[in-house]
């Protein structure tokens, strides 16, 4: 499985309800789904490593991680977490984070290549899921 690529989004679902789960008031909320709405996904991947930029206009987040290894990264409203991403198929990685200090919903996320070259994003916070895809640029 190769993620490797440019990738823009072409629906999603949930993303305010996620927001709202994690507690984010609504002016904030308003705010990131309006940048949020038109994101740029560029991957690498070599081998197991994956290298994940996503640009908005707003903010543009960097991941680098190897599936197997845990590593720190920062929730969707940005509270620093620990994670650890494991392959739940050959084609799905998922991604559970554990925050690294405080109280919140549970929160994790899951990438997944479609059989027809989607990529498929979910992010979860408690019982609240965002399903956003994306197809190549
Ligand atoms: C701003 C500050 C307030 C908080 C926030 C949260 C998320 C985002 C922006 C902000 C954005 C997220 C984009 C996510 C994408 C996910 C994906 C609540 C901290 C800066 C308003 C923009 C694009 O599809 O991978």
């Amino acid at each position: 499985t190769d993620f490797s690529g440019k990738w823009k989004m072409k629906s999603s679902e949930n993303f305010e309800d996620l927001l709202k789960a994690l507690g984010v008031n609504m002016f904030l909320r308003k705010m990131a789904a309006v940048a949020a709405s038109s994101p740029s996904v560029e991957i690498s991947q070599e081998g197991e490593t994956l290298s994940i930029k996503t640009t908005t206009s707003i903010r543009t987040t960097y991941v680098s991680f190897t599936v197997g290894q845990s590593f720190n990264d920062a929730t969707v409203d940005g509270r620093p977490c620990t994670c650890f991403p494991r392959w739940e198929s050959d084609r799905k990685i998922s991604c559970e984070q554990t925050l690294q200090k405080g109280e919140g919903p549970k929160t994790s996320w899951t990438r997944e290549l479609t059989n027809d070259g989607e990529l498929i994003l979910t992010l979860t916070a408690g019982d609240v899921v965002c399903t956003r895809v994306y197809e190549r640029e």
